[in-house]
């Protein structure tokens, strides 16, 4: 059995999560099933980042320790996943523990080897990013990622050396074109590196921030969270293993947004380099979900409250329009309108429109069960090609979901649904069901055999996405895994995507 092991971002428990933090989560929870159906021993980790000045901050505005504040705010993010129907297999809290140790041992480690030097640093500083940045980065004299201001400082700090291992790190990506995902990524992670690396500065005094791992080496200081925060990969699986009894790091995939792209392309990579750990196999970064060309979040004002739309429509419609919508890599507007129409075109329809058909035609026509195709069936050029759907949409599926092209994947699959509905239109089982001839019977059983057959497949392979309403149109259609027979028992029919009916 092939193994997979995939992780999210852990995500700051500074505020509570919105849209972009579910969406990340849903793209790992599906990949992860995608994975689980065509065999793989799949696994994946998410959690929350729990140090660092952001937190603290907000622990502060509220008036309590940071401890409090956190223990409170994992929650949040904790039971939201249940929520919606993300079967994640752990989930890590940096303030716990054995990942304190892993990191204090791990930066223990690479003091010893000489990796890690202290020098007096000054530089432009950004509290909202937590980093210095360079004159030269900097935008309107203000934080170029943050747009908000920055504040000369001047402090002893300890520094990585991770200009050391800039070229090994190059020769790395060059070698590996998948390693970093989607490809114009990859072109902007080696841009970068055309410039020279500085060393990264991996600690905070703590008279400035108290709120993180105190240095093995030096007590004074607390480890700069983001170096802290990029181990959870590892520290969180270390005692876990696949079935066949293989450790799960190397991931197989980190799960980013694009706006954490060089600490995860860069940073991350040249610590495991100088630990000696093995490389990620790939990071795959996503884009951004927007709303009035501003990225959604919390801080900016324009976070959407995923509850609102998973209590609202159900949650897998809601997982099914992030997966459908969102082109891995670019970015995606939400829109309520948008939302709207794609499930009705999509899911009211051609899937639902397509299920109660023939749901309906079978129970009426053949007494709730599946009829056997006569041997004419297995000829028929219009059933071949239906058929031929279906296989595309399942190879397409094996073939893409490695690269998490999920928005193509299930669009294969609505393809075969919208086949089927043509198929529906052409044949007319409904005019055939009235005939007395007998090859207009042997068609009709043959048209709903068929059409049985391809919703089962594309409901098996939409079931990453919708788990629950794929289910359930699997007992609709008789509960079968595997090729139809003929035979099997229909289950209730029920409206599974209602039409959405509001008018803006
Ligand atoms: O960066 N659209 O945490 P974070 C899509 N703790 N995805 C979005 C998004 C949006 N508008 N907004 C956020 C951190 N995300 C660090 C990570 S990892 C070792 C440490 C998602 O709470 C996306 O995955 O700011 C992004 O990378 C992540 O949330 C940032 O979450």
């Amino acid at each position: 059995m092939p193994n997979f092991y995939a992780t999210t971002p852990i995500y700051y428990v500074n505020d509570k999560p919105h849209i972009g933090h579910a969406y990340t989560t849903v793209l790992a929870d599906v990949l992860t099933r995608y994975h689980k159906l065509f065999g793989y021993d799949a696994f994946f980790m998410t959690g929350v980042d729990e140090h660092g000045q952001k937190v603290q901050k907000a622990a502060a505005a509220r008036g309590i320790s940071p401890q409090e504040h956190v223990d409170e705010y994992s929650e949040h993010f904790r039971n939201l996943w249940p929520k919606l129907n993300i079967d994640y297999g752990y989930f890590i809290r940096t303030t716990d523990d054995y990942h304190k140790k892993f990191v204090r041992d791990s930066l223990q480690f690479l003091f010893d080897k000489g990796e890690i030097y202290s020098k007096e640093y000054e530089g432009w500083y950004s509290v909202g990013e937590e980093r210095f940045f360079e004159e030269s980065e900097l935008v309107d004299g203000k934080d170029p990622i943050s747009g908000r201001p920055v504040e000369w400082l001047s402090e002893k700090n300890y520094f990585f050396k991770m200009s050391s291992y800039q070229q090994k790190l190059i020769d790395h990506i060059n070698a590996n074109p998948n390693w970093i995902l989607p490809d114009f990524r990859k072109n902007e992670v080696l841009g970068f590196l055309k410039k020279p690396l500085n060393d990264l500065c991996i600690s905070r005094p703590k008279s400035r921030l108290s709120w993180g791992i105190p240095l093995p080496f030096d007590e004074d200081f607390v480890t700069y969270v983001w170096v802290d925060a990029l181990e959870n990969y590892i520290s969180g699986v270390q005692d876990k293993k696949h079935k066949d009894g293989t450790p799960l790091w190397p991931a197989d995939f980190h799960i980013i947004g694009k706006d954490i792209l060089t600490t995860h392309c860069i940073y991350w990579p040249t610590i495991i380099m100088a630990m000696g750990w093995e490389l990620p196999k790939h990071i795959l970064a996503h884009g951004w979900w927007m709303i009035d060309g501003s990225k959604m979040s919390k801080t900016s004002g324009t976070g959407v409250n995923p509850m609102d739309y998973v209590e609202t429509y159900g949650v897998d419609v809601f997982r099914y329009f992030l997966i459908r919508e969102m082109v891995v890599g670019l970015d995606s507007t939400f829109g309520h309108d948008s939302f709207v129409r794609r499930i009705n075109s999509d899911l009211a329809n051609d899937l639902g429109n397509g299920l109660n058909r023939i749901h309906k035609l079978i129970l009426t026509n053949f007494g709730g069960k599946i009829p056997v195709p006569p041997a004419s069936a297995q000829s028929g050029e219009q059933e071949k090609e239906l058929l031929g759907y279906s296989e595309k949409a399942t190879q397409f599926a094996k073939e893409n979901m490695g690269e998490a092209k999920l928005s193509l994947v299930v669009e294969e699959i609505l393809n075969s649904v919208r086949a089927l509905n043509r198929y529906l239109e052409m044949t007319a089982p409904w005019k055939l069901a009235k005939s007395t001839e007998q090859k207009d019977k042997d068609k009709l059983a043959t048209v709903l055999y068929t059409g049985a057959e391809v919703l089962r497949v594309a409901l098996a392979l939409l079931s990453p996405v919708m788990p629950q309403k794929a289910e359930k149109g699997r007992l609709m259609l008789g509960a079968s895994d595997s090729v139809l027979k003929g035979g099997e028992t229909l289950g209730e029919g029920e409206a599974l995507f209602p039409r959405i009916m509001e008018e803006k």
